[in-house]
């Protein structure tokens, strides 16, 4: 389908990246915003539209971040656009919890539609993605009766203070803010570029398994929280089988399995949850980031029994759902079914692997391309081996954004170039996109 777009498809440079108001900018910032919120790119953006941002010095940039995952349909879509703005000058907020709105009723109705499972499905909606993993883990603990919780190893899952103590790295994000709360326990994933050579999906949830049982005790523990393809640590996607034993072993010993799909979820990865490809049906699903194209939405999806477990009045939140977000959210459904943009991210999938599926072997530094849909990852290494390059990929990030693309970083050992572009890039951009990167790799190389 042809799109129209405000900001023509193309990267253009006018400046040198940072540019002159860029700088200024910068040096404002430094004087008024704390250091704690560090930046991979210090260039201010004004407007953005499809797959390119538009600087404030006139650059036109190619986004491969979509802001970590949350611009799926593009950048300002006319549609998400259009509902806010109605919905803005009609009702801004009662809280869901007092005076109800259709609009929540209907994001659940949706949520209810496209999240995995032929079952009775309830949803509550709240702000941000930490909040949902919250409150998925005060719903399973309220259904089982269970205090335990276990994630798997480079997950994560948030920065408030329980969801800082589900996400596996210390470095930047847990170090010297703690303590944090008790009974988490961080589990092995399947991660087959590093895992013993030829080791099955099926011998890595055994491992993860005995872990449990080892470790914490199958019987204590209220739920699995997993995300089904990794995306801050490093695009990983577990070995076929993986999720699939570890869901049987869940629903074997009561445990409660949640997928995490906030950032793999709504469509990334060509379905509507990444969960698909493995075959699994979880319990529990968090939606958040490219639910509302932009505005802050999330939710914890699930079966009807688990998800009423909680008493009225244990779940909520001032701007939990709130009117605006929920019509972007609404906009954000239709757009993927009137654009079919589901198949856009099977296309996207196409075009990355024809594009960079070659890497590995061009380029000494990089180890391995993986990834679904618009969701990539090229880990990369020290030539000839397998130990992590954060150098490189320093290196890659800065050639990179210099040039006018901005891809992002991920992995426990920040190694792991991440591309999450929009689901309408196109084919040209992709291309443009990755000879930039070419670039990097061959100088690092
Ligand atoms: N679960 C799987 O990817 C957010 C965070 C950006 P919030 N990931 C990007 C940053 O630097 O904090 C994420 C995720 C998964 C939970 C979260 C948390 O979602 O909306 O950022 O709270």
């Amino acid at each position: 389908m042809t799109r129209d777009f405000s900001v023509p498809q193309t990267r253009k440079l006018v400046t040198a990246l940072p540019g002159p108001r860029s700088v200024e900018l910068q040096e404002r910032r430094v004087a008024s915003v704390s250091r704690g919120a560090g930046t991979l790119a210090n260039i201010y953006m004004e407007s953005g539209s499809g797959a390119i941002l538009v600087d404030v010095d006139g650059n036109r940039l190619i986004d491969l971040g979509c802001g970590i995952g949350v611009t799926t349909i593009g950048h300002a879509h006319p549609a998400v656009a259009a509902a806010a703005a109605e919905q803005a000058s009609k009702l801004t907020h009662t809280l869901f919890t007092v005076t109800p709105y259709e609009n929540y009723v209907r994001v659940a109705e949706k949520l209810a539609e496209i999240t995995p499972g032929d079952f009775d499905k309830h949803s509550i909606l709240v702000n941000s993605g930490a909040e949902a993993v919250e409150n998925a883990v005060k719903i399973a603990r309220k259904f089982t009766g269970r205090r335990a919780i276990a994630t798997l190893d480079h997950a994560f899952h948030g920065r408030t203070n329980l969801t800082m103590a589900m996400t596996y790295r210390p470095w930047p994000e847990r170090a010297g803010m703690g303590p944090f709360p008790g009974e988490i326990y961080s589990v092995p994933i399947s991660y087959p570029f590093r895992d013993p050579e030829g080791m099955t999906g099926e011998e890595a949830a055994e491992r993860t398994i005995d872990y449990i049982n080892t470790h914490i005790g199958a019987t204590e523990l209220a739920a699995l929280f997993v995300e089904p393809i990794q995306g801050d640590g490093g695009i990983i996607i577990p070995a076929p089988g993986y999720f699939k034993r570890l869901s049987e072993f869940c629903t074997e010993n009561g445990i409660v399995f949640v997928a995490d799909e906030i950032q793999a979820g709504i469509g990334r990865t060509g379905t509507w949850y990444s969960i698909e490809h493995h075959g699994v049906v979880p319990d529990l699903v968090t939606s958040a980031k490219g639910i509302a194209g932009g505005f802050p939405l999330a939710a914890v999806t699930g079966r009807a029994e688990i998800m009423d477990a909680v008493q009225p009045g244990g779940i909520g939140g001032t701007f939990g759902g709130n009117p605006v977000s929920t019509a972007a959210a609404l906009a954000v459904f239709d757009v993927f079914e009137q654009e079919n943009l589901l198949e856009e991210a099977k296309r996207v999938e196409k075009a990355l692997w024809a594009r960079i599926g070659d890497w590995a072997e061009k380029f000494p530094v990089v180890g391995e391309v993986r990834g679904k849909g618009a969701m990539f990852g090229i880990e990369l290494v020290k030539p000839g081996t397998k130990t992590p390059n954060p150098d490189a990929l320093k290196a890659v990030l800065a050639h990179a954004t210099a040039n006018g693309v901005i891809p992002l970083d991920a992995g426990s050992w920040d190694s792991v170039l991440r591309l999450l572009p929009s689901v309408i890039i196109s084919d040209e951009l992709i291309d443009d996109a990755a000879t930039v990167l070419e670039e990097a790799l061959a100088r690092v190389s």
